[in-house]
Parts: structure tokens; sequence; C-alpha cells
């Protein structure tokens, strides 16, 4: 039912006119903007224009508004288990159309297409799929004093609610955030990155395939400082949800507060992958050249400052420079690892920081340039996976996120210098440590200025489990509960006994 359905949608639409026209989500129909106004979609691969997208203004947030809002109350009431079965179908249908998709987020924002099939798709679905069934299982507090009193918390939905989500894990952030909203029984409306809108357009047809009441999820697309900023500033909205740049955190938490909107932040991470001499060193390196280069490195979570014990130090540079030189480079939609970063003002800033760290006198151990891939993809903004060394850890490579396949490496040789290290910038999202010693990965992971801790691994996740940063990573907990108290507003109920 779901491919043919999608595919007609797009084959129809390049009938029309070329280049397609993605559409808004308003109400259960695909709306033009009604400003009339339209932005390019470049594909990273090639940088030609494919596709374009409603330039949203306040009117259309306006109209998105009035369906979140009169689609609330019957959403709010229906009973969870209804609710639950119909985000379970456009879960089911996420996984029905997985290859279309997965092809659609390559194109759209780099990635290669293996890399869209096995994780962002997949995790798409299970986003929607988890939140449907945990919201079966929620359950509130009682607190019961004794011939006293008896209370007990309701935890019930807020309203219409905004998502806005980022480019580099497009489907997978966005559902990450609507899905929680949705079991919750709010309404939403969403704002995909202008950057990568394909699949959040795909999605919405999913939902109507599946029966979502109108309303109930509403996706305006366009700026971030106009239709984003629309959005944040709207008084209806009564929570926001952000994945993205630390700059854009701030402007979101200082439009919001004020309104004492409830935020949730989820920013930029200057991740300490710490190694100690002592680790599984196939594991450690096998994982590290995904932890610095996976989706050309545009991961919040990457491990992007390789901190290493001294006594190791010349090895692990040799090993892992073998490794990175063995990746393959090129046309996303092929068998590659490495495809192209999400666009030309993002390329020409990772290679801003390259010439920086030249200037400072850093060894460029491998990579450091723009990558011209022949054929269809001459265009295209691809980067050599680079490893840097000999940088200061304070310098800026090191205490700024660079988001994209760029790697320092800098040498300890104390507990305590590693830790200084890695707690030593303004983020705080996610560790890695590498060691055998158990005990010292409990001392340290206790010390570790960090939301996550990953311990002789990397990515490894658990939906259950709570997921956010510290410092300028961000405000706030997604996953499992945290993603269900965040989208509801507990209310104590008091009797007197
Ligand atoms: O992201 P933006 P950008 C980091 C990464 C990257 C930097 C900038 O370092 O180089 O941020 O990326 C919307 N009100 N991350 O500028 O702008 C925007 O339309 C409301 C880390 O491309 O933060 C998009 O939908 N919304 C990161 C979303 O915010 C606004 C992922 C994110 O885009 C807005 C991406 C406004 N005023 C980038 N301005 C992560 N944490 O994973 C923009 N937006």
């Amino acid at each position: 039912m779901g491919a043919p359905f999608l595919f007609w949608v797009l084959r129809g639409m390049a009938d029309i006119a070329l280049p397609m026209k993605l559409l808004n989500y308003i109400n259960g129909q695909l709306n033009e903007p009604l400003s009339g106004k339209w932005l390019n979609n470049i594909e990273p691969a090639t940088g030609l224009v494919y596709s374009q997208i409603p330039d949203s203004t306040a009117e259309d947030l306006q109209a998105a508004m009035e369906a979140a809002s009169a689609a609330y109350p019957a959403w709010a009431a229906t009973e969870a288990a209804e609710r639950s079965r119909i985000m379970l179908r456009i879960a089911h249908l996420i996984e029905e159309n997985l290859e279309l998709l997965a092809q659609a987020e390559s194109q759209d924002n780099g990635k290669p297409v293996g890399l869209a099939r096995v994780m962002d798709i997949p995790r798409a679905a299970a986003n929607i799929s988890f939140f449907a069934t945990a919201i079966l299982h929620q359950n509130t507090e009682t607190h019961y004093n004794q011939g006293h009193s008896l209370n007990y918390t309701l935890r019930q939905p807020i309203g219409v609610v905004g998502c806005i989500s980022p480019w580099n894990l497009p489907l997978y952030l966005f559902t990450w955030k609507i899905a929680p909203a949705l079991a919750a029984g709010n309404t939403v409306i969403a704002k995909p990155s202008e950057i990568t809108p394909l699949t959040a357009f795909l999605f919405s047809q999913l939902c109507i395939e599946a029966g979502l009441p109108a309303g109930v999820l509403n996706i305006v697309h366009g700026r971030g400082g106009q239709i984003g900023q629309a959005l944040t500033e709207h008084p209806k909205v009564k929570a926001i949800s952000f994945t993205g740049g630390t700059a854009t955190g701030k402007v979101i938490a200082a439009t919001a507060a004020p309104m004492f909107k409830k935020l949730s932040l989820e920013l930029g991470g200057k991740n300490p992958n710490i190694i100690f001499a002592d680790c599984d060193w196939e594991d450690m390196l096998n994982t590290t050249i995904r932890s610095s280069f996976a989706n050309q490195g545009q991961i919040c979570l990457c491990g992007s400052r390789i901190i290493v014990e001294r006594s190791v130090y010349e090895r692990f540079k040799t090993d892992f420079v073998a490794r990175v030189k063995q990746l393959r480079i090129g046309d996303p939609s092929e068998d590659v690892n490495i495809g192209a970063v999400v666009s030309e003002p993002h390329m020409n800033k990772i290679l801003g920081y390259i010439e920086s760290a030249r200037q400072q006198g850093a060894q460029i151990l491998t990579g450091g340039n723009r990558v011209q891939v022949p054929g269809r993809c001459a265009n295209g903004y691809f980067l050599e996976p680079t490893v840097i060394d000999g940088l200061g850890a304070d310098c800026n490579l090191n205490q700024e996120e660079i988001f994209g396949p760029v790697v320092t490496i800098i040498a300890f040789d104390t507990v305590e210098e590693a830790l200084d290290i890695a707690n030593g910038t303004p983020y705080g999202l996610a560790a890695t440590l590498w060691t055998q010693n158990l005990t010292r990965a409990h001392q340290m992971a206790e010390k570790l200025d960090s939301g996550i801790v990953w311990v002789n691994c990397w990515l490894v996740r658990d939906l259950r489990t709570p997921f956010g940063g510290v410092k300028q990573s961000g405000v706030g907990r997604e996953g499992g509960w945290e993603a269900l108290k965040f989208f509801t507003e507990a209310k104590n109920v008091c009797i007197k006994l």
C-alpha cells in the first residue's frame, strides 16, 4: 500500500513540474504556502536544485495553529490505545517504505544510502512504535499519608506543542520529537530543517494514509528565522522541543522564556573519546572510526576529540590513520563510507577550521581537502576524513563544534589530566571511555561533565534511557519517561481522608 502511494506522489509531482514541490501538511491536507513563495532545496552530492519547499510565513503558521487547536480536544480525549493503534500504523508504513525513504534521505542529506537503510529509517519507525507502546504502560504516582490524605498525580497533555528538528538525522530526529508529543495526547506543529525537508514531506503522506486525524500533526516548511521563529513566538504554543545548533538554542530560549513555555533543547557537542592503553584495541579502533566519521561526522554525539593515553599515542596514530585511509568517499547512492556534507556553506565552514589548524601549525595526519568525485557528483560537497594532531586542548578546533569529518588527537598522562581535557569545553553531551579497568570506568563516569557516558562502545541506544546534555549542550532530557513527562503537565490531586 505505502510504497506505490509514495512513488505516485513523487512521480506525479515530477510530471507536473520540475523541480518537484514539497508541500506543507496542515489540517490533514497538503498545501502550498499562502504567500506563494518557495525555497530551493539542493542535493548535496550534486550541488543541484532538485526540489522546492514552501517559504512559509506567520500566515501558514496561523492556519496550522487553528488546525492543531481544533484537533486538540478530541485527540487529548482519544483513548491511549487508539492513539497507539494509529501511530503503529504510521510506524508500519515507514517500515514498508524503508527503501524509498532511505533513498530520499540520502539524496536530501548526502549521507550514504546504506547508513539511512540501517540507521535513520529503521530508527524513525522505532521512535514511533516505541512511544506508541510506551504510552500504554504509562502510570502515575500516588502519595498516601496514612489516616490523613491521599494524593495522586495526573499527567495531562499540554495542548499545542512545537517540534523543531535539524538536518543531520532528518526523519530520525523529527520522529524522535513528534512521537512522544502525539502519544501523550498533544497536537503538534512541526518544523523540519529547510536544508533536509524531503522525508518529513513523505512522512506527511504516510500520516494521511495511516488515518491520523486532521490537525493532530501539522508540518510547516521554511526558514528557521521566519517560520521557526514564528512557531517559537506563538503564544498558543505551550512547549518547544528543539534540536539544533547552540546559537539557535539561545535565540529560542530567549524568545520562549518570557512566555514561560516548557523547553527541551538538545544542542551541540564537542565530545571526548578517551582511550586507555588497556582497552580492547580492535574494538576501540573499529568503533572510533564510526564515532569519528559516521554521517560525515555530522552527529551531535560524534567523538570529535580523541584523547589518548601517552604510552599508546604513537601506536594509535599509526593504526587509526591506516584505517581512515581505507574509507571510501563518493556518491552516497552507492556503497560508500563517506558521502557529502550537507551544504556548501557547511563544507566551507569545515574547511575554514582545517585551514585554521594549518595556520596554528598542526599536523594534518590524513585528509584536509575537498574531494572531487567524478561523474554526476562532480560539484558535490565531499570532504576527506581528516585527522589532526599537535593542537592544544584550548584552541578553537578543540573548543568549538566543527560538525564534520574532522577529529583531533590529544595525549594525556594521568586520569586527572584526561578528565580535565574532557571536561574543558563549554559542551557536555556525550563522552566515550575505552578501558578494561571497570573501577576506573565507574569513577570517571561519575566525574565526566556529560549527559551520556558510553563505556567501551558508542551510540548504543536504548530508547528508555534519558538523552541530553549539560552546559551548552542543552536543557532537559529526551527519551523514555523523560520525554513523556516533558510533553505532559503533572497535576496533583489531594483527597483529605
Ligand atoms: O542549525 P540550526 P544550523 C550545530 C552544528 C552546525 C550548527 C549550525 O555545529 O554547524 O549547529 O547548524 C531551525 N527559531 N548543529 O545553523 O539553525 C532551523 O530551521 C526557530 C548541531 O543548520 O540550529 C532548523 O529546523 N527555529 C545539531 C533547526 O532550527 C530556528 C544538529 C536547526 O537548525 C531558528 C544541527 C529560530 N530563530 C546543527 N533558526 C545537533 N544538536 O544535533 C533556525 N531554526
